[in-house]
């Protein structure tokens, strides 16, 4: 009874190392709001949105709240860059609060096109890099996982033997 329970207890062991070997190999995306406090919203300054962005990295995976629920009057507009930099009116809107998760690498712009609030400062550039567990980072965590999954089988199979 007693080499049963330490069998079982090894195999409970094992099971966790390799559900911790495979976590280490997800990649931990984050949802951002947009602007922080502030929200999406016209700025106090014309560089406060480039400033939030160049603050933070961000990956593959990341999310972005453009949040403004204490004002109504605002959008979001994803635009390429000619139209970011001049504030140019185009595009599809989106007109409520809206969690955007872009689908790739690379740089996204979203500009508000109500009145001159682009003009003022109410744009974003956000640049996407590839996701944190690329394939050289979560190769080696798997292997160290894989690694202890094994000294634990290993420990269960020497356990085996001494019964
Ligand atoms: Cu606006």
């Amino acid at each position: 009874m007693a080499s049963r329970m330490g069998l079982i207890g090894c195999l409970v062991i094992v099971v966790a190392l390799l559900k911790c070997a495979t976590a280490q190999t997800q990649i931990a995306s984050v949802e951002y709001e947009v602007g922080d406090s502030l929200g999406w919203a016209v700025p106090p300054n014309t560089s406060y949105y480039s400033t939030w962005a160049s603050t933070k990295t961000f990956y593959l995976g990341d999310s972005f709240y453009f949040n403004w629920p204490w004002t109504g009057n605002q959008n979001v507009v994803p635009v390429p860059k000619p139209y970011y930099d001049n504030c140019t009116s185009g595009g599809i809107i989106i007109a409520s609060p809206v969690i955007y998760t872009p689908p790739s690498t690379g740089t996204y712009y979203f500009i508000c096109i109500v009145g001159d609030h682009c003009e003022r400062g109410q744009k974003v550039a956000i640049t996407i890099l590839p996701a944190i567990g690329s394939p050289k980072s979560s190769d080696s965590s798997l292997t160290v996982g894989a690694f202890f999954a094994m000294l634990a089988t290993t420990a269960v199979i020497s356990f085996l033997h001494l019964v």
